[in-house]
């Protein structure tokens, strides 16, 4: 018998008991903050499409202030869903994502519920809004129904909703840990508490608030599918994260950086040999890439990653911010470590 997300969710759930600490309704409102995440070793590719598992281990930077604010009520009629003050129609992929992910719960809770999300990043640009988004709707749940779940079991399900949401709990460094069962049980995220960087600086570039022409979804599955290159895949992550962690440890920005770049590219990559092709860039994307490069070239401490979108994050310290924000002077900075 198949596996479901519904039997996924189920699991989370009977093993935490939630069913009787629902009793104790949150004045029938939830509320949750969380932030969206970079990944600096990226999650491409899926062992699992139903259950949103990864081919790989990956790792991510969470960005504090931006993310997605969510307010979730239970009402009488049907599912009301609002993203930054606009009332979201029936018909769209959004509506129907937010809907179906709620229908994972209504087994056990058979509500209607009205669900009011802020985001403050722009949507589908690459941006791991979903991330923001599915995480804090599941904080949200949970501060609804009083369920006490720890993290790590938030973490699953927030992968239900989107793979890289299970990552976005958290600030700092996050691990997201493939995990070997087939049901997707240990398949969650976790912190990496110890590792700071206060000087630590990510710069958004926003070359486009355009709604990416391919989801990451399809983009995954056609780049496992079809690309030649995806094969390497799993080793570059392999050896990156133990690059990055070593990088992270010593402090070592340059390994750092580079690390990150070379990851991206390299995913990047795997999706040019695609059949068809997939190819986020525009020509904004590489003249900010040939900008970056050229700044190393004179000396200049700064790196990109890129997601599935056209926009980079620059990644730079805080003694270079100054002169990478005269460069980029559309850049949105922000600081994962600055003390709050
Ligand atoms: C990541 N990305 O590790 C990788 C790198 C994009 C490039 O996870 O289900 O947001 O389409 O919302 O998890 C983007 O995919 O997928 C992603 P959907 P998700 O962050």
């Amino acid at each position: 018998m198949k596996f479901t997300k519904e039997n996924a969710v189920q699991l989370v759930l009977d093993n935490c008991n939630a069913h009787q600490q629902s009793l104790n309704l949150n004045l029938n409102m939830g509320k949750a903050f969380a932030p969206t995440n970079i990944a600096l070793i990226k999650y491409w590719g899926q062992s699992n499409q139903e259950l949103n598992l990864p081919i790989t281990d990956s790792l991510s930077i969470g960005l504090r202030s931006f993310g997605a604010h969510t307010q979730i009520e239970i009402i009488d009629k049907k599912d009301i869903v609002i993203l930054n003050n606009q009332p979201i129609s029936e018909d769209t992929e959004f509506y129907i994502r937010i809907k179906s992910f709620l229908d994972l719960f209504r087994k056990q809770f058979n509500y209607n519920f009205k669900v009011q999300t802020w985001v403050n990043i722009p949507i589908a640009a690459g941006l791991a809004s979903s991330a923001c988004g599915f995480a804090a709707l599941v904080l949200a749940l949970n501060d609804l129904f009083q369920w006490g779940l720890h993290k790590q079991q938030l973490s699953i399900l927030a992968r239900l909703g989107s793979g890289s949401a299970c990552r976005s709990l958290w600030d700092g460094f996050v691990y997201w840990q493939k995990g070997e069962d087939v049901v997707g049980s240990d398949s969650y995220a976790y912190p990496l508490e110890k590792f700071i960087w206060p000087d630590l600086c990510i710069g958004l570039l926003i070359v486009s608030k355009e709604k990416k022409y391919i989801s990451s979804r399809e983009a995954m599955q056609q780049t496992v599918d079809s690309s030649v290159l995806y094969t390497s895949w799993p080793q570059q992550v392999t050896n990156d994260l133990v690059l990055i962690r070593e990088s992270i440890h010593d402090r070592n920005f340059e390994l750092f950086g580079q690390t990150i770049e070379n990851n991206a590219m390299a995913m990047h990559a795997t999706m040019l040999a695609a059949k068809p092709a997939i190819c986020y860039y525009n020509e904004h994307t590489l003249l900010a890439m040939q900008k970056v490069w050229s700044l190393r070239k004179q000396g200049l401490l700064v790196y990109f990653t890129q997601d599935a979108g056209p926009n980079l994050k620059l990644i730079f310290q805080q003694s270079n911010r100054a002169i990478i924000e005269e460069n980029f002077p559309c850049l949105q900075t922000v600081e994962p470590f600055a003390i709050k």
